[in-house]
């Protein structure tokens, strides 16, 4: 089978196996701190899509976010960057608005990415150069727009803290009406369809974007960090996504006077 059609198989036989353990009781533990979880299910399915990958394609190389690949610090031959669940207090407290992402890069070059909303039934999907669909129906080129007439993307949790406040506020003062999902990989598509015309987080990890920014990129979407700079696959980033028009307006007009803070920012999180 063509990896592209492995992978989509793949992604959905995943998220059918998640709904069919919706209603089961969760074992759900704490990782970085009391509000960052995981559960079974998050574990159950990394490791089933692993396992998978490994069976047909032994020499490709994972970094899934329960514990695959955290030590890989390159980007050669080819690699899945996977979040078996994105938005997984969601998950546990909505039981939806979650998403199952997969980034695939060969010789670190995007190659396809896939965000299953397993709920909805909604996969986005695209390969490199191929243009993006959700389910069978392609995506059209975005539309540019400017600031004012933008609903962003943006998770309040971040304006609890007064240096992020400083540049973010603004934005959401200056825009239409700021909107947060829960779900990057979500957040991310959303943007891909024209329905956000901009996301932005100050923190994510590569397996919260990777698949989102293929489906992005095919649309004719930036994707960058908050310094413009190419979003790596192998440490934490800012991330700002957007229609073309609107993804240089707020780097330029909001993000780029706090680049001081936003280099000290970027330096911790290489780091990590
Ligand atoms: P997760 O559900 O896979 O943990 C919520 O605003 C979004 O940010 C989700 O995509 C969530 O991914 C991600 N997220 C939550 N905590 C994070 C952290 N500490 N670092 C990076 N991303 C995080
Ligand atoms: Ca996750």
């Amino acid at each position: 089978m063509h990896l592209y059609d492995f992978a989509k198989s793949l992604v959905l036989e995943a998220g059918n196996n998640i709904r069919k353990k919706m209603g089961d009781t969760l074992a759900i533990e704490a990782k970085s701190n009391p509000n960052d979880l995981v559960t079974n299910v998050d574990k159950e399915t990394e490791q089933f899509i692993v396992s998978q990958i490994q069976e047909s394609y032994p020499n490709h190389r994972i970094i899934g976010e329960e514990g695959h690949g955290h030590d890989i610090e390159t980007t050669e031959g080819i690699v899945w960057v996977i979040d078996p669940i994105d938005g997984t207090l969601n998950f546990i407290h909505q039981s939806e608005n979650f998403a199952i992402s997969i980034g695939i890069f060969k010789e670190g070059k995007p190659y396809a990415g896939f965000v299953y909303d397993v709920m909805r039934d909604v996969l986005y999907h695209a390969k490199s150069g191929k243009g993006a669909l959700m389910n069978e129906e392609p995506l059209p080129l975005l539309e540019d727009t400017v600031v004012s007439e933008s609903i962003i993307g943006m998770n309040p949790n971040w304006l609890t803290k007064p240096k992020l406040s400083t540049m973010l506020v603004p934005i959401v003062s200056d825009s239409r009406s700021a909107r947060a999902y829960g779900s990057a990989a979500l957040e991310i598509v959303y943007v891909a369809t024209g329905q956000l015309a901009a996301y932005m987080t100050p923190r994510l990890q590569p397996w919260d974007y990777a698949g989102g920014l293929i489906i992005l990129e095919e649309v004719g979407g930036i994707a960058t960090n908050f310094l413009g700079e190419p979003l790596a696959m192998t440490y934490p980033n800012s991330v700002l996504v957007g229609n073309k028009k609107v993804h240089t307006a707020i780097r330029q007009d909001y993000l780029r006077q706090h680049d001081e803070t936003l280099i000290a920012l970027h330096e911790k999180l290489k780091n990590k």
